[in-house]
């Protein structure tokens, strides 16, 4: 053939155009904004599942689904059901933690524990979407669990135990355990070795960690062995994912570990992990939880796998991606007019039911006040979303029936039940008042306080990384007043503890005393940049 200009451009276009067609660049992390750690994930053709921890929140375990790794939706819980999900008096941070999703023979397995109850179970769904099934439990006392079907039809347990890594060999039907628990590989020494997911590839079993801890310290580790039970080899990159290093120290993201493996159809290989964004560089708070991100991974026929080149990743990542597959973006308002609640919504432990209505009136979210309050580990009547990004702002409209001082109702920030900050309205005497009022610890005080001209006002929140503001507007005008400001650092991480993130609540209380007080939420509003 004669190569003149045009057959060399020619060639040079077909050559270059599939990857122009099916790669496309750049991805922003988090890929699953707000708390939402301890990311397990499985694919079935082009589909993608993706499952996270959910604590003492109801429903549990929020499944997600993508087409590219990059852009996920939510398609509804494992766990909807008080049967299969009992979380009685949890306390902040209990009820589930770490989940793993895997998908073998026609059939989606969740797998995980209930701290405050239960301890570790399996459901299966032959849709992730639900329904599914109420849980087989297993007698093995740990956390982190994952499930592993081997080559020669044998199903075994992996999971958390002290010093290390434990297996057991179960019958998947009933849950019951077949042979001894062994412990197999403690990582590389660093503290709590969790988090193990197991992958056969190229004649190797690979064992993947978490190590470190879930704070700064945090990591993903790996070993390999010809044999399941070991011994295992560690990875000469270990830590093969950590931002606790010399060239993490600056970066935004911290702690980033527990992690998990998937091949792409087109044989690409990626891990989902945990991490968390800090406020500032070296100024070490994190009020969002931990949040779900996403690497490529270089994993050659026989090698190691090899994160993102260093083992570090950042917000904008400068990488080839899947063909991208980007889904609609939920309205910013929730009207309250469907039948209802969305995903995003979450109560507190199992809801007393009777305490929430869509239909009382229609348009509004009714929510009958609980003699619990927010600082109680109760069935508190509250409904709230997280806080995805720092810069947000959260309005909602609200009429609250009240005719007793104890009684109030409004929006909260809250990070767990000791540590929380109301914008609330309620009677004093015949007055009715608008509050802004902190919980840290043991400390807790009013901080403002404005006589308002009735039960109706909007409220609001506008967040930035150190700061919330709170305003109200009693007209319906958007005139807003500022009520007082807050700092977001102690409802961090750091300051609270735990494993959650800040959520945007709504909430009723009669602190302490029996009450039917009503509060209607019109609608609510979040807003942010993403
Ligand atoms: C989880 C453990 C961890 O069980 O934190 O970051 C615990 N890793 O693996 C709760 O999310």
């Amino acid at each position: 053939m004669k190569m003149n200009f045009k057959t060399v451009f020619i060639a040079f276009v077909l050559a270059v155009c599939p990857a122009f067609l099916f790669s496309q660049n750049g991805y922003q992390n988090p890929i699953i904004r707000g708390f939402n750690p301890d990311p397990s994930i499985c694919r079935v053709n082009d589909d993608f599942y993706l499952v996270t921890s959910s604590f003492e929140y109801f429903p549990g375990l929020p499944i997600y689904h993508s087409k590219d790794l990059v852009n996920w939706e939510q398609l509804g819980h494992c766990l909807t059901r008080d049967s299969q999900l009992p979380l009685h008096k949890a306390f902040a941070s209990g009820g589930l933690f770490a989940p793993s999703l895997r998908y073998h023979d026609g059939t989606f397995y969740v797998i995980c524990t209930n701290v405050s109850g239960g301890g570790n179970f399996f459901c299966t769904a032959t849709n992730p979407a639900g329904t599914w099934s109420d849980p087989v439990w297993v007698d093995i006392e740990s956390i982190d669990p994952d499930i592993f079907w081997d080559e020669d039809g044998k199903t075994y347990f992996v999971t958390q135990g002290g010093e290390g890594i434990r297996v057991t060999e179960i019958d998947i039907k009933t849950g019951k355990t077949l042979s001894p628990e062994q412990l197999v590989w403690g990582g590389i020494g660093h503290r709590f070795p969790e988090a193990p997911h197991i992958y056969k590839k190229d004649g190797y079993y690979y064992l993947l960690l978490g190590e470190g801890g879930t704070e700064y310290a945090h990591s993903a580790t790996i070993g390999r062995s010809k044999y399941l039970y070991g011994p295992y080899e560690s990875c000469p990159l270990n830590p093969i994912l950590t931002h606790c290093n010399r060239i993490g120290q600056d970066n935004l993201i911290q702690g980033t570990g527990h992690a998990d493996f998937i091949q792409a159809g087109d044989g690409s290989w990626w891990i989902v992990f945990l991490g968390f964004r800090v406020t500032q560089r070296y100024a070490y708070y994190h009020i969002l939880g931990r949040e779900t991100f996403l690497a490529p991974v270089d994993w050659p026929k026989g090698g190691w796998p090899q994160i993102n080149g260093n083992g570090t990743v950042s917000l904008n990542m400068d990488v080839p991606t899947l063909p991208l597959h980007p889904f609609e973006k939920r309205p910013l308002r929730t009207d309250f007019d469907e039948r209802q609640l969305g995903f995003e919504w979450q109560y507190l432990r199992n809801p007393a039911r009777e305490n929430y209505s869509l239909t009382d009136r229609k348009g509004y979210l009714r929510i009958t006040a609980s003699p619990y309050t927010l600082n109680e580990t109760e069935a508190v009547s509250f409904v709230a979303r997280r806080q995805t990004e720092y810069d947000f702002s959260a309005e909602t409209l609200l009429e609250f029936n009240t005719s007793a001082d104890n009684e109030e109702a409004g929006i909260t920030l809250l990070q767990n039940n000791t540590h929380h900050y109301e914008l609330l309205i309620k009677k004093t005497g015949e007055q009715h008042v608008v509050q802004l009022r902190i919980s840290v610890g043991s400390l807790f005080y009013i901080a403002a306080e404005k006589t308002i001209a009735s039960n109706k006002v909007k409220l609001k929140i506008d967040g930035s990384p150190f700061q919330y503001s709170f305003s109200y507007s009693e007209s319906n005008s958007n005139q807003y007043h500022e009520l007082g400001k807050m700092d977001t650092r102690y409802l961090s991480t750091e300051v609270a503890g735990g494993f959650t993130g800040v959520m945007i609540g709504l909430y009723v209380s009669s602190n302490g005393k029996p009450s039917t007080a009503k509060a209607y939420y019109d609608w609510f509003d979040y807003k942010t940049e993403k």
